[in-house]
């Protein structure tokens, strides 16, 4: 069985990181390892959260991992909170990158031109170091251009427009980066990727539902890191990807008692391992 190593944070409450990651991986009949950064009492967008950091113990951790030769096929990384644990986690990369695995780097920090509570320029900067070491990165626009130093658009940008940051991303050192969020219309809205190896561009686009929720970015990257792991090609899993996430908003629109912080994935997680076994 493959085996995913996901590094986030744990919002008790709130349907994000590691609470998302764990279920859907799963799903794809894939061991998934843990290595909590935080617990949070909700995600950081309710009022008054409480957070314990775990900065402390993740060395100790991987240390205890090594000496028992245990190794992933994939390293996924989603929210982080310090500068410390950006560092921790690029040595985690370099001691658990063999040639056969693959590093996958969601650079969580902020959506709709803003970023989320608590962190500022600075930090993208240094996020932006991490995803160097990354094989495929996943920002939305907003995390794109802050790493960037670019100015974001909400909207009226051109292919030309998201094709150059692409790049862009890319020189940062990844290999591959995809950009989710992307909407030239404001009608449909999807994802557009570039693999710099072959200088190939993918996009995939579904129709704009009328509300976006919470937590959609860690419900697309966790899946589309299981499609990879399990042998998708990148256009394949970027399809999975999107799929599931826009399954898990709709079945959460047809949810009269949905609630505000995340969306119901749950409820869309059958038909996604269809779609693995396809
Ligand atoms: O969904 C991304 C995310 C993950 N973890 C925490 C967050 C957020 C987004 O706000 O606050 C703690």
């Amino acid at each position: 069985m493959k085996r995913i190593l996901t590094i986030q944070d744990i919002s008790c409450v709130g349907k994000c990181s590691l609470t998302v990651a764990l279920p859907i991986i799963s799903a794809f009949g894939i061991e998934t390892s843990v290595l909590p950064t935080a617990v949070l009492s909700t995600h950081t967008a309710f009022n008054g959260f409480t957070f314990q950091d775990l900065t402390a113990n993740l060395t100790s951790i991987t240390k205890h991992w090594k000496e028992q030769s245990i190794d992933f096929d994939a390293i996924y990384s989603g929210y982080l909170g310090s500068f410390e644990q950006l560092k921790i986690v690029s040595n985690i990369f370099n001691d658990f990158k063999t040639d056969k695995n693959f590093i996958l780097v969601d650079p969580v920090m902020g959506d709709n031109g803003k970023l989320y509570s608590g962190f500022n320029q600075e930090f993208t900067d240094s996020m932006a170091q991490l995803c160097s070491h990354a094989d495929i990165i996943v920002p939305n626009l907003t995390e794109a251009c802050f790493m960037l130093h670019e100015q974001y658009i909400p909207h009226g940008y051109d292919e030309d427009f998201i094709k150059r940051i692409l790049k862009s991303l890319t020189s940062l050192g990844a290999k591959k980066a995809v950009l989710t969020g992307v909407t030239f219309d404001g009608v449909n809205l999807g994802v557009y990727g570039y693999d710099s190896e072959k200088d190939e561009y993918f996009s995939y686009f579904k129709e704009k539902l009328p509300e976006s929720f919470h937590g959609t970015g860690d419900v697309f990257a966790s899946a589309l890191c299981g499609a990879l792991t399990r042998g998708k090609s990148l256009k394949d899993a970027l399809t999975i990807a999107v799929d599931f996430t826009v399954e898990s908003i709709k079945h959460t629109l047809e949810n009269q008692d949905r609630n505000w912080y995340g969306v119901d994935f749950e409820t869309a997680l059958p038909q996604l391992i269809k779609s693995i076994n396809k």
